[in-house]
Parts: structure tokens; sequence; C-alpha cells
């Protein structure tokens, strides 16, 4: 069984002294309201309904950890997070999100990577760009542009040199970003996004070798 296949929900997390100690590595789904997060998570797991998705934007209010790996002993987590811009949530409760999602992302230790979730026919909106900034620089954020059946192979290709232009500009070079087209009508860049995220984790396919010690770091290599 693939690692994600064996994702369940862990915990919902509505502040950040709330967050797991468990040190496990994180990758956070962010995005827009209703751009695609929580579909998302479920076809990276092959689930239908593991994380909610709705026609309801907003629907999504807290941070929610999907464990990842096996039964007994999880190897980390999948993160859906509350989408943003949408208008009618009260600003107060904007605010406070927004004040959440900076810090977890910014400074958040055991967190490998971002999936920034974008609906391909808007490509990156201003809050998206925002939501970008504060991603530490060393964090890698892949964006999953999603929605791709709407377009043409054509418009899909525009749009996602267009975005991997503008996240190579506004992160600079030192920064490891990737994006993808994304679709869970028809399946495209469903593997990818999987290998992409299973690779940030680890790597561990859950069984195989999940007794296996994380190698140690070379001792001389960069970062030692
Ligand atoms: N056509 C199409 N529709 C999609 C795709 N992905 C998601 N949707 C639809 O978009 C709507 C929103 O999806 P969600 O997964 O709930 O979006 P979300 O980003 O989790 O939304 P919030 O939790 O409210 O922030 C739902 O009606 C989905 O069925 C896709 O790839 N193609
Ligand atoms: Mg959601």
């Amino acid at each position: 069984m693939s690692l994600l296949a064996t994702a369940r929900f862990h915990t919902t997390v509505a502040a950040l002294h709330q967050l797991p100690r468990d040190g496990l590595p994180e990758v956070a789904f962010v995005g827009r309201s209703n751009a695609g997060k929580s579909s998302a998570i479920n076809l990276l797991c092959r689930r239908r309904r593991l994380a909610f998705s709705s026609r309801t934007p907003g629907r999504t209010q807290a941070l929610n950890f999907f464990h990842v790996g096996p039964a007994d002993r999880p190897v980390g987590e999948l993160v859906d997070t509350p989408g943003y811009g949408f208008a009618a949530v009260p600003h107060a409760t904007r605010e406070a999100w927004q004040a959440l999602a900076g810090r977890y992302l910014g400074s958040r230790v055991p967190l490998v990577g971002v999936v920034l979730v974008a609906d391909v026919r808007r490509r990156l909106t201003d809050l998206d760009r925002r939501l970008v900034a504060f991603v530490a620089p060393g964090t890698p954020l892949v964006a999953a542009l999603t929605k791709a059946d709407k377009l043409n192979r054509q418009q899909g290709r525009e749009a996602l040199a267009a975005v991997l232009a503008e996240l190579a500009a506004l992160r600079g070079p030192g920064s490891p970003s990737h994006a993808l087209l994304f679709s869970v009508l028809d399946g495209t860049g469903r593997d990818e996004l999987a290998g992409v995220v299973e690779n940030w984790l680890g790597g561990l396919a859950a069984g195989a070798d999940a007794d296996a010690e994380k190698k140690p770091r070379q001792p001389d290599g960069p970062g030692a």
C-alpha cells in the first residue's frame, strides 16, 4: 500500500499551542477558499471523504491533521488548512486565521513542504502571493493548479508556465518551487503530486521499510 493510502484523521487544531508535539514531518495544503484543497487530499489518499470537501466555501475552519504510515507508528501528517479569500468570513476570523497561518507556515519546524492549491483558471491571486511570502524560504513549495479539466491543453500549459515563472520570481533562487497541473475529475497530476508529498515525508513506503531508521545526515553535507 502506498504511504498516502494509509491516511486517517488525527486531530483538529484551532490555535498554535494545540499543534502536535510528536515532531512528525508535516505537509500543509493551503489555498483560496474553494480552490480544491480537501478534494486534492482525498484524491491523493484515494479516499472519498477523508478531508471534507464542499460546495460551501469556508467550510474548513481550522487546521485538520491526518496521520500517514503504519497504524501503530505514524510517520507523517497531511494538514488541511482553512481557505482564504472568502468574503463572507467575518473580519476577526480572517485576521485570526492569517495570524495562525503566518506563524505556522513561517516557523513550524516539522513543516517539510507546502502544497499551494490554486484554481488553474485564476492562476495566482494577490492572496496566494501573500501566502507564499509567509512560507519560510527553505521550505519547498509546489503549486497544484487544480480544476485543469476546465481548460484545454494549450491553456493549461500557458497557466503552468506563468505560475512557474512567478513562483521562481516570488521565492528567489534558494527556495525550491515547483508547479503542476491537477484535476480530481480526470486524475491529472495525481501521481506526480503524490510522489512529491511522499518524498517530502521521507519517501517511506508504509510497510516495506517502515521499521528502518531514517538515514543520518551526511556529517559534512549541507546543513551539518
Ligand atoms: N471540475 C473540478 N472541480 C473540482 C476540482 N477540485 C475540486 N473541485 C470542486 O471544487 C469545490 C471545492 O472543493 P474543496 O475541495 O471543498 O475546496 P477547498 O479548497 O477544500 O475549500 P475550503 O475548505 O472551503 O477552503 C467542490 O465543489 C469540488 O468538487 C477539480 O479538479 N475539477
Ligand atoms: Mg476544504
